[in-house]
């Protein structure tokens, strides 16, 4: 029962209270491995348990051809261990999956966290235990585990999504979703194979699957605003140089307001002329990485007509690099605007459509009627192949919450509670659901994601140390906190052009029941004004949070 005020009652040590573990931490991902670092550094009796086999996350689960970093490798890494910086080397500026999983391998040996983490081990149940202020978790092989605290850091983008499509199970060539793939080695040398979706991770991989494939055939349905990668290779010397000025990087990404090395330039697009702005996006679109989405003039997310100019110039380029004028205009997006959606960034993905073997088929006026035995069916074509990749997509930031059941306080589902949306405590908490905190839930700073994931389990860590230190055994969002957190996420949503167009970011899946109404499920603001957030409540004692 939650204590109606805040009061200083202690209790003994969790080891009297009788529960397993002080902590238990949902995922062994980049936040759930720092977590378990972290709460361990401070004492605690800590549980991990993670579905995979291994560690990493979306690096462990994405395996997919062609999978990378988005952001530059050395921004993307923690920083929060010298050792790890003194030690590892990036050999690309935006590393390919092997190398990063390989990367959080390194970090789970060198601080043998592997030994508090129980892999294949997917939790079914949370629920929270009024009586004892604790969590009971229970996997899906039955077994219950209890804990004083519950850490979730279950990621914004991993509960994968198949489409909706008739007779997806009667396929009898192989098949993948790019978010589960396996780990065996995958040939498409040869194949006839279909990709099913264009989003980031469609785009990468129908570029590398187009290398090898006797036919790619691409279905997409709608089209995104994509631009160059211009990855590279990083010399000893190079990593060298990036290692003496890891400070300032951390630094600059602290400063940014999507926690990347690119922030936005301060002139308003029409406030410069058009040949100083053609030569801006010029430089802009050959620049590595996310410079053109966020570091472009400031108002191309919030003026509709500076907006369309960007877009104009993308789409030129798009022209340029596809040589048959009609699909050229096939993958030119209509219904939204450059950056109102994730910005795949790609290494050669419009030529691809210059290749005789590429055929891309739009799905908007014929769609995907039925998967068959030997390929599938749309509305105007039988199509056979010998493999079916799925690019579709996330159930995402709620979906991996809502594949758990998660109860609180005198029962209530979180489900229930975030039904017209999330409603939470900067993103961390959420009120009646006591001793729980999230990493990378809803409403938090995303951006550059192991950027916000640092700050939030620092946050998480000192929050919970609080408690500790202070013998509290309960910690609740007030209700007003949250109000006012959520109102200000909402807020910060307003004239944003991609607050208006479906998305994942906008919470839409046409694929998941009950997700067909745009939600603010993102904290749309900077990443500094959330921090300051965050850190005025941790100085003033936590104001924002009943303890008892
Ligand atoms: P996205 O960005 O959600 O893309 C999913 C793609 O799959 C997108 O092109 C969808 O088309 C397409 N899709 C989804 N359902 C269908 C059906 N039923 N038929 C045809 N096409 C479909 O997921 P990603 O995995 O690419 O990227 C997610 C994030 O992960 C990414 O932003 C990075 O941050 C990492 P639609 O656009 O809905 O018409």
């Amino acid at each position: 029962m939650a204590p109606d005020s805040i009061t200083q009652e202690r209790t003994e040590g969790d080891t009297a209270t009788g529960l397993d573990y002080d902590s238990i931490v949902i995922g062994a991902g980049i936040s759930g491995l720092y977590q378990l670092y972290r709460l361990r550094q401070q004492g605690q009796r800590v549980k991990v348990f993670e579905m995979g086999t291994g560690v990493g996350g979306t690096w462990y689960w994405n395996r997919y051809p062609g999978c990378r970093f988005d952001s530059e490798s050395y921004s993307y890494g923690y920083s929060w261990s010298q050792e790890i910086l003194d030690e590892w080397d990036w050999t690309e500026h935006f590393s390919p999956q092997p190398e990063t999983e390989k990367y959080l391998n390194f970090v789970a040996d060198k601080f043998d966290l592997r030994k508090d983490i129980q892999f294949s081990a997917r939790v079914a149940k949370a629920y929270y235990q009024d009586d004892s202020r604790s969590w009971k978790v229970t996997l899906d092989d039955g077994t219950e585990h209890t804990s004083r605290f519950l850490v979730t850091a279950i990621g914004p983008l991993s509960a994968p999504v198949f489409p909706r499509i008739e007779g997806r199970d009667s396929f009898k060539g192989e098949a993948y979703h790019t978010g589960l793939w396996p780990k065996h080695e995958v040939s498409c040398e040869g194949k006839r194979v279909a990709v099913i979706g264009t989003g980031a991770t469609g785009v990468q991989a129908i570029t590398e699957i187009a290398k090898t494939a006797k036919t790619l055939t691409v279905f997409q349905r709608r089209p995104n605003w994509c631009k160059p990668l211009m990855n590279r290779k990083i010399s000893k010397q190079e990593m060298a140089d990036i290692r003496a000025q890891y400070d300032e990087i951390f630094q600059k990404c602290k400063e940014s307001a999507t926690c990347f090395l690119h922030t936005p330039d301060l002139r308003n697009t029409f406030d410069v002329s058009e040949e100083e702005r053609l030569a801006f996006w010029q430089q802009q679109y050959d620049s590595p990485g996310f410079a053109m989405w966020v570091g472009n003039f400031r108002d191309m997310m919030t003026n509709r007509d500076a907006n369309d100019a960007v877009s104009a110039f993308v789409a030129e380029k798009i022209r340029e690099r596809v040589n048959d004028p009609t699909v050229a205009e096939l993958l030119i997006p209509d219904d939204h605007g450059f950056g109102t959606r994730r910005v795949p960034q790609e290494s050669g993905y419009f030529e691809i459509y210059n290749q005789d073997n590429v055929e891309l088929v739009s799905i908007l006026k014929t769609p995907i009627e039925e998967i068959t035995e030997t390929g599938l069916r749309t509305g105007d074509r039988e199509f056979e192949f010998d493999m079916i990749v799925y690019a579709t997509g996330f159930d995402a930031i709620t979906g991996s919450f809502d594949r758990i059941d998660i109860r609180g306080a005198g029962g209530q589902t979180l489900k229930d509670k975030w039904k017209a949306g999330p409603k939470t405590f900067v993103g961390v908490m959420v009120q009646n659901f006591p001793n729980m905190y999230m990493l990378v839930g809803p409403h938090t700073a995303l951006g550059n994601i192991p950027r916000s994931i640092e700050y939030a389990v620092e946050w998480v860590s000192d929050a919970i140390g609080h408690l500790t230190a202070n013998g509290y055994t309960y910690a609740d969002a007030t209700q007003a906190a949250e109000d006012e957190w959520t109102k200000f996420v909402i807020k910060g949503n307003e004239g944003l052009l991609s607050a208006d167009v479906d998305s994942w970011m906008t919470g839409v899946n046409q694929n998941v029941e009950g997700k067909q109404v745009r939600i603010i499920a993102r904290y749309s603001g900077s990443a500094p004004v959330f921090r300051e957030w965050c850190d005025t409540e941790a100085a003033n004692g936590y104001p924002g949070i009943t303890k008892a």
